[in-house]
């Protein structure tokens, strides 16, 4: 590419002005100029009111500004349009082929026969002669079907374009930031952040760019997250403050993301009345504490009034909880719930509880366990306004865990599966490593055996009610938001999936790359989408082969969590053991002679797990101990298949990189650059994981690879 057409590139997908004149341009992500073509070259009419349709209406009017097209906002004569948004309830429109498609969309509701509800944020999509219609109940639906609209493209004007209702199968869709506001000794801004400083917070203040809050907001908009949180779940001295005296900086944050349709919630200590309150006690059972909670929580709707709720990592890892008075954990949930009740909040109340100091010569403990029993006994306990939130594997957001029998242990409790878009453990994001697959692997997952009921149905739950699906964020102040490029699909992938969690990973995917990549804006769009479905689709699964092997998990450096480490964590304190030796490897989790924990799953799973004959292989080493000639399903031994799913799994990143080269002067330069340099890393970083794990196996097992490739 020559400078000339780099400078036009840039043009095409940048936006053109700095959001703030201090801060650096920042990339559009799935939302350059360029994706808005379609939409913005025709004639749209916009019809309804409130704050969600006048940002429909900018959304709109600077689509057409830039590419000819016209935007009317409820006219009172007759125009000629290509697409119409509208309110249902919004009255008719002097316009009789508006009309005609809004009763196409009309007449597809009422075929749908349930009353053709919409919901608070759904919408119907339907054509009728030269016109698409976008009806909607309520604001948020026509924000969404305005984004589903750019997402379509073209395909949003076919006229063979079948009616189509859209609503989220989960109520809530949520990310929580791990963003810290005064810089934590150890973890930094953000904890486990890899993209840079927070975008909320900046050395104990708040950043104060709002626009680049307005930005993410509008981001996670359209691609359907509705509730974010806006601190770190452990809560310091001064976070704990935006609970009261700090407020005014999360109200800030509430109004520049309440136009896209984003609750904003807050985490808190659950020491609060002690350390904010000056209370003697945060012993959920005492008055003088439910009083205080109830007054603060009151005074936080005064000032925010559509404020979300609170999250809540209690008992956990050093923070506060119940455990202290003696009380359980629904007696701490249920406190905070009864303080939220009055206003229609909820309490995010995490199920992450577990000893973390444990003696590693212990084998009886087992962290997989914990939470489990912990919060398994207390079903039918909780108000109906918490939502215990569930990591979706046992252990700790680990590239493979089994899933996280908690999930389906509390029929009567509303709950959460929380999933890591940040990649503590799957690459930092320096790694190309597209979690869609995974995640929809575990949504899929049915506890009950096959053809039952799925992850996905348990966090819908019944009419919808289900705790829904909450994610920890990726993004910092980072010109690409995410530090690697491609990782903004993680992020995109979550909202998708949480609005459909049924959705297939790889379309998703599609979905994101024709946004990002729009095929005007490249020479060639199928190599372009090619070469990007070629190195993600798979590439979880290629972390998964030169990191740690068949689900053992926790191979990583202590503390900063990258790289191989293989016995980092063998004996600390943390629970997290893989207890190699010369004759073999895993964690006996079996009832009849391990931990027990397989007993935790309802009976179909149960028993596949317990036996090292049934056990999936990828889970072979989560759940037991095996000699290293055991035979997999796949036919290869233990040690063999370590060895070649780890020369695999190099060769794998090195074909990346090569195919990623393909796209020079493809796309925007600085994308290209940027994850050009990531691959050199995943590369060199992968090969150490390689080299290390074979290496560490052989040394222990002295069985060599049967094909004599270099082991040291
Ligand atoms: O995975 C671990 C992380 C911690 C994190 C904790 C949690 C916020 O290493 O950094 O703390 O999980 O989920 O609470």
């Amino acid at each position: 590419m020559n400078a000339e057409e780099s400078v036009e590139l840039e043009q095409l997908m940048f936006v053109e002005e700095p959001m703030d004149g201090d801060e650096p341009r920042v990339h559009p992500a799935w939302l350059p100029p360029e994706a808005f073509r379609s939409l913005g070259a025709r004639r749209v009419l916009l019809h309804g009111e409130g704050l969600l349709v006048d940002t429909v209406l900018n959304e709109v009017s600077r689509a057409c500004a830039r590419y000819g097209g016209r935007v009317w906002h409820s006219p009172s004569w007759d125009v000629d349009v290509d697409l119409v948004l509208a309110l249902r309830d919004a009255g008719e429109l002097p316009n009789p082929a508006v009309e005609a498609a809004r009763a196409a969309g009309e007449a597809a509701l009422v075929e749908l026969g349930d009353g053709g509800t919409l919901g608070d944020e759904g919408f119907v999509l339907a054509r009728a002669g030269d016109v698409t219609a976008v009806l909607a109940d309520a604001p948020a639906g026509l924000l969404y079907g305005l984004f589903h609209v750019v997402r379509l493209c073209a395909a949003a004007f076919d006229p063979a374009r079948p009616p189509k209702r859209h609503r989220p199968a989960l109520r809530r869709r949520m990310l929580n930031h791990w963003d810290n506001v005064a810089v934590h000794p150890v973890m930094g801004q953000v904890e486990r952040g890899y993209a840079g400083g927070s975008i909320f917070w900046r050395d104990g203040r708040p950043r104060g760019d709002l626009a680049r809050v307005r930005e993410y907001g509008r981001l996670l908009a359209s691609c359907g997250v509705n509730a974010i949180s806006v601190n770190n779940v452990n809560v310091a001295r001064t976070e704990a403050l935006l609970l009261t005296e700090r407020l005014g900086d999360v109200a800030e944050i509430a109004d520049v993301l309440r136009p896209y349709g984003i609750r904003v919630h807050l985490s808190v200590s659950f020491a609060a009345p002690v350390v904010l309150g000056g209370l003697p006690t945060a012993d959920p059972l005492d008055e003088a504490v439910r009083v205080w909670w109830a007054a603060a929580t009151r005074r936080v709707y005064d000032r925010i009034p559509d404020f979300g709720g609170y999250l809540v990592k209690a008992d956990s890892e050093g923070q506060p909880g119940p455990f202290t008075y003696g009380r359980d954990h629904a007696d701490g949930a249920n406190l905070l719930a009864e303080a939220l009740a009055p206003h229609g909040g909820v309490v995010h109340w995490r199920a992450f509880v577990y000893n973390h100091h444990q003696d590693w010569r212990d084998r009886s403990t087992d962290r997989a366990r914990a939470a489990y029993d912990h919060f398994a006994p207390l079903d039918g306990r909780f108000r109906t306004n918490v939502v215990v939130q569930v990591k979706f594997g046992p252990v700790d957001f680990q590239t493979r865990e089994p899933v996280s029998p908690v999930l389906a242990a509390m029929p009567a409790t509303r709950v959460a599966v929380e999933l890591q878009v940040t990649q503590e453990y799957t690459g930092q994001q320096r790694h190309v490593c597209h979690l869609g697959p995974w995640w929809s692997e575990v949504l899929r997952f049915t506890p009950w055996g096959p053809g039952g009921r799925t992850i996905a149905d348990v966090v819908t739950g019944e009419a919808a009610a289900g705790g829904g699906m909450v994610a920890v964020a990726n993004v910092g102040d980072d010109l690409f938001w995410t530090g690697h490029p491609l990782a903004q699909a993680n992020l995109y992938t979550f909202g998708r999936l949480a609005w459909d969690p049924r959705a297939d990973p790889t379309a998703i995917l599609d979905e994101w790359i024709t946004l990002t990549f729009p095929p005007s804006a490249t020479a060639d769009a199928e190599l372009v989408r090619r070469t990007l479905h070629e190195i993600m689709d798979d590439s979880w699964r290629t972390y998964e082969r030169y990191t740690a092997p068949l689900g053992v998990g926790f191979m990583v450096n202590p503390g900063d969590h990258y790289g191989p480490g293989v016995d980092g964590y063998e004996y600390t304190r943390w629970g997290t053991y893989h207890f190699a030796d010369r004759d073999g490897v895993g964690v006996d989790r079996s009832r009849a002679s391990g931990t027990g924990f397989t007993g935790q799953y309802p009976s179909y799973w149960a028993q596949v797990y317990e036996s090292p004959e049934t056990c999936p292989d990828e889970l072979l080493l989560f759940f037991h101990h095996v000699p290293y000639g055991h035979v997999l399903h796949s036919g290869s031994t233990v040690i063999q298949h370590i060895y070649d799913t780890h020369f695999a799994g190099v060769e794998e990143v090195t074909a990346m990189r090569r195919k990623w080269q393909a796209l020079t002067g493809m796309i925007d330069m600085s994308v290209y650059e940027r994850v050009a340099e990531r691959l050199d890393e995943q590369v060199r970083c992968a090969t150490e994981w390689r080299d290390q794990i074979n290496t560490y196996f052989f040394r222990k097992s002295g069985v060599p690879d049967e094909r004599g490739r270099d082991i040291y």
